[in-house]
């Protein structure tokens, strides 16, 4: 007994599409938040989940598959084994320790440095030719630790970076103007977090450059209001975190649409954490991750955008990169 009948003399079915299959490794807040909202996109095909908590992985999956009935129809498995990854399109890292009380930057990045040596080199063997997207952090030397354990090609080892950074600063800026953040074209490049830079001279509304508009005195951004909304966009992140525990909304869709870019070839540009020696300055000894504006596709990076920077932007992006060297340098890396 069948559920369905054959039509007489039918062929075998077409495959129709490419299968497209997503890995998020590490089923914390920030890689259920970025799992969900890939569901909700129609991106995957198949997602397959992987930590080092067994029930804590088996009840994220089982809660996701719950939502079957509203949601376009995507194959959730997990597992603590990686041979569950095998054949990912892409594969998003967000495991990671969490900062002891006391502990400093470079005590975390060795116990996470330890902890990717763990998941890189498996997600690399089952998926040779997938991308991988660290989010992680401190997310950019972390992106310069998978690539070196990956020996992948640098266009395919990409960090989340300044892309949440830039979508806050959108966010204000669009608010204070009463414009939608999508008119909004602003980037925040450089290391994610507290040193990163606001590309002030290239910020346009609308096709109207923000700045010129400002000398002619006709928008309401002052320059003190410019640097107050940088300084927001760094501390927005501690008061989320001081405030919840954790951020996980906005992350979840920061990822998910560098996933949709990345995977329906769409081409668009992202600030995005990328190998950037040789860019703006950055001296080609310097083998750095960090973000820069990129168009990404299919291929992962498919090239960086050369946006007009002032000699102060690009002054802040060096030191920025002289910054992550030498905390690479100290972890002997
Ligand atoms: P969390 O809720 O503690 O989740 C981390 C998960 O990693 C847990 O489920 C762990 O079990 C799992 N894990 C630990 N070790 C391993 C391992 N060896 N293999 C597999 N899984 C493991 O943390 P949360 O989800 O809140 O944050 C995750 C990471 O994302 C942190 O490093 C954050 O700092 C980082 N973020 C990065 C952002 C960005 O913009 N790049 C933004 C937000 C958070």
């Amino acid at each position: 007994h069948h559920l369905f009948s054959p039509l007489p003399d039918a062929e075998p079915a077409a495959r129709t599409s490419r299968h497209i299959k997503i890995t998020v490794v590490g089923c914390g807040n920030v890689g259920m938040a970025i799992a969900q909202t890939i569901l909700t996109q129609d991106i995957a095909d198949e997602i397959a989940l992987v930590d080092a908590v067994p029930n804590k992985l088996r009840g994220e999956m089982l809660d996701l598959q719950h939502a079957a009935a509203f949601l376009p129809r995507v194959k959730i498995a997990s597992s603590t084994d990686y041979e569950i990854t095998a054949g990912s399109d892409l594969a998003i890292i967000t495991a990671g320790a969490r900062q002891n009380p006391g502990e400093t930057r470079l005590d975390l990045l060795q116990r996470n440095l330890a902890i990717f040596k763990k998941i890189v080199p498996p997600l690399a063997q089952y998926s040779p030719d997938c991308i991988l997207l660290v989010v992680s952090n401190p997310v950019d030397v972390l992106t310069y630790i998978t690539w070196k354990l990956s020996g992948f090609p640098p266009n395919r080892v990409i960090g989340s970076g300044t892309n949440l950074d830039s979508s806050r600063f959108r966010f204000l800026l669009a608010d204070h103007l009463n414009v939608n953040a999508q008119d909004v074209q602003a980037y925040m490049v450089g290391e994610h977090g507290d040193s990163s830079v606001a590309l002030w001279s290239s910020i346009s509304v609308g096709g109207v450059p923000v700045i010129s508009s400002l000398e002619k005195n006709d928008i309401n951004l002052s320059p003190e209001m410019l640097e107050a909304t940088r300084k927001a966009v760094i501390d927005s992140a501690y008061e989320v975190i001081s405030l919840k525990g954790y951020t996980s909304w906005a992350i979840g869709y920061s990822v998910a649409s560098l996933a949709f870019s990345l995977l329906r070839h769409q081409r668009r540009i992202h600030p995005v954490s990328l190998l950037a020696k040789g860019f703006y300055g950055i001296p080609e000894d310097r083998e750095v991750f960090l973000s820069l504006p990129a168009q990404i596709g299919r291929g992962g990076i498919l090239g960086v955008v050369n946006i007009h920077l002032t000699e102060e932007e690009a002054k802040r992006l060096r030191r920025s990169a002289e910054t992550l060297w030498e905390c690479q340098t100290q972890l002997g890396i």
